[in-house]
């Protein structure tokens, strides 16, 4: 993997912030995007900005077989057996409230239990609280080893033959944690419950394959992955889609409507309420072929040799606390941490001064800084665009952030 060529396909990176070159490093928030990625959003708006599904007009066809060739890119990215299983969403959030407001409305009952871990983003812990306040089920975590890991073990002790639906991220957002999902999968298939997986994490960065994993919903979103804003994917087998109402109601999805009745078309489109994000879709599809162009696999040890790298040199920090896996193979590319007695927004605001993007606050994971015992971290994520002597910009900075702070003190 040539990083100095990927680079140059990311126009946004070619520029100073406060003096400095940039130095993002905040793409677990949300990636930059390839030339590849634009010029495909562009050409759609210039010449054959259309809506899809309707008429028979040219631009109207052209749109609608690009709108359609994206869900088959999707289909084949995470080896999905059918275009019917790929439904497009806003995003993973939106994904993730589909199955706890079409599947769990329709499966979970009182006393019934849904099982998430300690680790999950907000987006796959409020659509099941909800849920479960409507049903009276039971929300039960995962808790976590110390390590900032799940174990299979404590997966087992978890899930009950109560339980209807496992839901799990594949990759954490603040750990970076990779969690075994095809064993958690089989758990929760031996105790007659549904794995659901949000895998806004993963997508970015490694292969995903959803017969391997054999799970029966994911989420994932566009813009993590050099992809646009706005648009997402909820992959699900077949088998639960067909018997699953959908939750949004309206034209495009629809098959016949009467004065008191209606029906719905069949899948995908029966999810797909009103027009479509159909430039966002025909975006993911660019972002696929350019991340399937370099190759997932090369990717993701790019990345981890990137994590090794930086927890290696930021662990130098004297005063500094890294959190997740310490173990580099046991972690995706991020590293979220904490300098003592300096606030995370502080360090993310002396950082952004030299040019060096990176996040603060609790990262939509509250119960999980709840269970760091801290109520925030900064971060710093990574992606295919970054290198070593960024990290070390990163680290000088870090130190200079120490230094600043501990003048004032
Ligand atoms: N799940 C995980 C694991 C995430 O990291 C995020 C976004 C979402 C779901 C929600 O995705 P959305 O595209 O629907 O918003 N995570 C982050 C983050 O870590 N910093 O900013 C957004």
């Amino acid at each position: 993997m040539d990083v100095r060529e990927i680079r140059k396909q990311f126009p946004i990176l070619n520029q100073e912030v406060n003096g400095h070159p940039l130095v993002y490093l905040d793409s677990a928030a949300t990636s930059q995007k390839p030339i590849s990625v634009i010029e495909t959003l562009e050409r759609y708006y210039k010449e054959y900005n259309s809506n899809v599904h309707r008429g028979v007009h040219t631009l109207g066809t052209r749109a609608t077989d690009e709108y359609e060739g994206a869900r088959e890119k999707v289909r084949k990215f995470i080896n999905a057996t059918s275009t019917e299983e790929i439904i497009f969403t806003r995003g993973a959030t939106t994904a993730l409230n589909t199955v706890a407001q079409s599947y769990g409305r329709a499966h979970v009952g009182e006393g019934d239990e849904i099982v998430i871990s300690h680790m999950e983003h907000h987006a796959n812990i409020i659509p099941w609280q909800q849920l479960a306040k409507e049903k009276g089920a039971v929300l039960k975590y995962v808790p976590l080893e110390e390590d900032g890991t799940i174990s299979i073990e404590a997966v087992k002790q978890t899930v009950t033959s109560n339980t209807k639906i496992v839901s799990i991220m594949m990759v954490s957002n603040v750990l970076g944690s990779m969690n075994p999902i095809e064993q958690i999968a089989e758990v929760a298939h031996q105790h007659g419950a549904i794995m659901v997986v949000d895998g806004a994490q993963a997508a970015p960065h490694m292969l995903i394959d959803v017969q391997k994993l054999n799970c029966d919903f994911l989420a994932f979103s566009a813009h993590k992955m050099a992809g646009p804003t706005g648009v997402g994917v909820l992959y699900g087998k077949k088998q639960h889609l067909e018997k699953m109402e959908p939750v949004e109601f309206g034209g495009e999805m629809i098959d016949f409507v009467g004065l008191q009745e209606s029906t719905w078309k069949e899948l995908p489109w029966k999810f797909e309420a009103g027009t479509p994000i159909i430039a966002g879709a025909i975006g993911l599809g660019a972002a696929i072929d350019f991340l399937e162009d370099i190759g997932l696999d090369e990717i993701e040890a790019y990345e981890h040799k990137l994590a090794a790298y930086a927890m290696e040199q930021m662990s130098t920090i004297d005063g500094i606390s890294i959190y997740g896996p310490k173990d580099p193979s046991k972690r995706a590319g991020l590293v979220t941490f904490n300098i003592s007695d300096v606030h995370p927004h502080d360090v993310a605001t002396v950082l952004d001064a030299e040019g060096i993007a990176v996040r603060a606050g609790h990262h939509c994971a509250q119960p999980l800084m709840k269970w760091l015992k801290v109520s925030a971290t900064a971060r710093a994520s990574f992606y295919l665009y970054n290198t070593e002597e960024e990290i070390d910009k990163l680290v000088a900075g870090l130190v200079k952030t120490k230094e600043y702070f501990s003048d004032v003190i």
